[in-house]
């Protein structure tokens, strides 16, 4: 059973202005297909032939960990936006002020792990097994599926992810990935 590429939960330009088609054609187009390519080669004749991406993210270690890792984290960043981003529900709203003192500190959390987020990597919102939320940053391919932690939301934060849109400023792109959010997703996720 080969790895696939989802398809996107939108069109290309539908991020847009907050988002390129241009990026979505590279990062999507390129670097998660590239990733799902890589992947399909790696698990030729290995036990991978036949697990889920899920199994094979917390199995595999790695070249094949860091692809199989990244088609995981790409498929929940892309259902993270939406190009019809409304207010947070109720649920996770409330989640978020209990936990942050409210929706703009949780903003303003977030924004700065994935600022200070060294190098590549990624920022998430996860539900830690107490059922208290928590702002964490990963590296690389690294993953929360791998931890007994419940990612809600993330943002991807390696140089090809807004290169093409904001050139070297992460603070620009993490500006307009608020207007970007998909809170239901996010609120999906929680329960
Ligand atoms: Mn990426």
């Amino acid at each position: 059973m080969a790895f696939t590429l989802p398809e996107l939960p939108y069109a290309r330009e539908a991020l847009e202005p907050h988002m390129s088609r241009e990026t979505l054609e590279f990062h999507y187009g390129k670097h998660h297909k590239t990733y799902v390519d890589t992947a399909n080669k790696l698990i030729v004749g290995t036990e991978f032939e036949n697990t889920s991406l899920e199994d094979a993210v917390k199995k595999a270690s790695g070249k094949l960990f860091n692809n199989v890792g990244q088609i995981w984290n790409h498929n929940f960043f892309w259902n993270s936006l939406t190009p019809k981003s409304a207010a947070p529900g109720k649920k996770i709203a409330d989640a978020l002020v209990k936990n942050f003192g409210g929706i703009d500190d949780f903003k303003k959390v977030f924004t700065e792990t994935a600022i200070g987020t060294f190098g590549a990597g990624w920022a998430w919102l996860v539900k830690k097994p107490d059922g208290s939320l928590a702002v964490i940053s990963t590296s690389n391919a690294a993953t929360p599926l791998t931890t007994s932690d419940t990612p809600l939301l993330t943002v991807d934060v390696w140089e090809h992810a807004y290169y093409i849109d904001y050139r070297n400023s992460r603070p620009n792109y993490l500006e307009h990935y608020w207007s970007l959010v998909n809170w239901d997703f996010a609120e999906k996720n929680l329960a």
